[in-house]
């Protein structure tokens, strides 16, 4: 029998220019999210909070974008992006909050969930139906072109988010008028339990680059070195000459949609 092979799961690290103190703020930044996820899970089972949609496994987008960013610049996040909220040193309390409904969470009590934002942090909440978040971002783009600001925005999405109309119109309208967005697709595998072998025919989802006009590169979205030092090179790049970059991210998708619906769907291997 062939032995199982490790290509997967071997990480390797590029010989990074980092210093000690930027690879431990990596670090611990994407800690953050984990612990904070174990606890969510066990607040689950004790019935505190209603429902949960995990990032575990994905911190290093979240993380490494973020921390790619200027403290001022937007970011729109989705439902797995606990680190770009923790990124931004929310404090825990008013997280937490949130999450149980409490009157002094961002929404007030009135949600529980990830589809809040705050001016305060430059974070846009989600769009509960996924794509037109993307177009969002162009909105805050050409806000910043039009004052001539050399500011980037990053907005992110799912694989399964581009098989939205939305992705399409962002993206091109973006290309056409050069807005410095970032569009971040976090290519995890499944679409809730659609594998995307059944969402889309190109090879990759960086591929679409083509068609739109517009640069894009592949990330391993587990290696946090390469996440944070391409994406700080690119992000400085946008900055000098603004222009929508397409960053298709690889990662895999550890738990269920949410923690109810469960992983009976993904084959053991
Ligand atoms: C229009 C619309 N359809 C369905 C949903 C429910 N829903 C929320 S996230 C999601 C899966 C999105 O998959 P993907 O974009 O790949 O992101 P992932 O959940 O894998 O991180 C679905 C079906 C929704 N919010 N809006």
């Amino acid at each position: 029998m062939k032995p199982a092979t490790t290509e997967f799961t071997t990480i390797k690290y590029p010989d990074t220019k980092l210093s000690d103190s930027t690879l431990l703020k990596l670090y611990r930044g994407m800690l953050k999210p984990r612990l904070i996820e174990e606890k969510m899970l066990i607040l689950l089972r004790q019935g505190r909070i209603s429902k949960w949609f995990s990032g575990i496994g994905q911190e290093a987008i979240s993380i490494g974008v973020t921390m790619a960013m200027q403290e001022d610049e937007y970011i729109l996040p989705m439902h797995r992006n606990l680190g770009v909220f923790t990124a931004r040193e929310i404090p825990l309390y008013r997280l937490f909050s949130q999450w149980q409904g409490k009157a002094n969470g961002f929404t007030k009590g009135r949600d529980r969930s990830f589809h809040f934002g705050t001016q305060e942090y430059k974070i846009v909440g989600m769009i509960s139906h996924l794509g037109p978040q993307l177009g969002v971002a162009d909105g805050i783009a050409l806000a910043h072109k039009l004052k001539n600001e050399n500011k980037l925005t990053a907005v992110f999405t799912g694989e399964g988010g581009t098989s939205e109309g939305d992705f399409h119109e962002a993206l091109n309208i973006a290309s056409v008028w050069d807005l410095p967005v970032l569009f971040c697709v976090e290519n995890n595998g499944y679409g809730l339990s659609t594998p995307t072998t059944e969402q889309y025919r190109c090879k990759n989802i960086m591929d679409r680059g083509i068609g739109y006009g517009m640069e894009a590169h592949q990330i391993d979205g587990n290696n946090i070195l390469e996440v944070f030092t391409k994406v700080s090179e690119i992000a400085e790049s946008v900055r000098k000459n603004p222009r929508p970059v397409l960053l298709e991210f690889i990662t895999f998708r550890m738990r269920g949609h949410e923690e109810a619906s469960g992983t009976k769907y993904v084959p053991q291997d």
